[in-house]
């Protein structure tokens, strides 16, 4: 059976966990991270030497970046369905993953940190210019979903579950937010299906 190695607060985790139930692919999650440990072992360390979750291992093919995992379970077991076979649908979707990863996460963080993991934390200039950049990048993911259902295209895919996580965050972090409908209106979506069970949690 696959595993996969993460705590279920992680949005990196979510992600995976995200693509895994819309697959419906059978898998064994175990706790790792933070208060968890286990990624400071050596056998972990083996599958991932960055020390990070989240890790799967799918019968021998080990494999992390929570990305890269969520376009090897795309492609492998949702072909067409998470992973548009069209190639300029599916680099329309990628540049949107990349964006995250690249540009809308460290932001994010910037403010998730000190407003929930470790409240009063942040510095304030810091934590203001990370909330104006979440606040450009949200408007463009709002026009994009102005245009568009899904972060993928037409239909739900691989770029909505590296997504949806980042932005449920955003979403419930304890601060007033400018008035994105389309954004809301996709996120209400998405959390309609099964699949966003993963997320419905307290962050922290
Ligand atoms: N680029 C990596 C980042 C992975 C990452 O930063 N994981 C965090 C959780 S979101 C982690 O393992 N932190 C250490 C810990 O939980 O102990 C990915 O997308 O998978």
């Amino acid at each position: 059976m696959l595993r996969i190695w993460g705590r279920t607060n992680s949005l990196n985790v979510q992600k995976a966990l995200m693509a895994l139930e819309e697959i419906g692919r059978p898998y064994a999650r175990i706790d790792a991270g933070l208060a968890y440990g286990v990624n400071d072992t050596p056998a972990f360390r083996a599958m991932n030497p960055n020390g990070l979750v989240p890790v799967i291992d799918d019968e021998g093919f080990v494999l992390w970046e929570s990305n890269a995992i969520v376009r090897y379970l795309a492609s492998a077991y949702a072909p067409g369905v998470l992973w548009p076979l069209d190639a300029c649908e599916r680099a329309g979707a990628e540049r949107w993953m990349d964006w995250q990863l690249t540009l809308l996460l460290a932001p994010l963080n910037a403010m998730f940190v000190p407003l929930v993991r470790n409240p009063g934390s942040g510095d304030p200039a810091a934590m203001a210019a990370a909330r104006s950049a979440c606040e450009a990048h949200f408007a463009m993911l709002d026009a994009l979903l102005a245009r568009q259902p899904y972060v993928t295209g037409a239909a739900f895919g691989m770029a909505d579950c590296c997504i949806a996580p980042v932005a449920h965050r955003w979403l419930h972090l304890p601060l007033t937010r400018p008035d994105f409908p389309h954004l809301e209106g996709w996120f209400a979506r998405v959390r309609a299906r099964p699949s966003a069970k993963v997320l419905e949690l307290p962050l922290s």
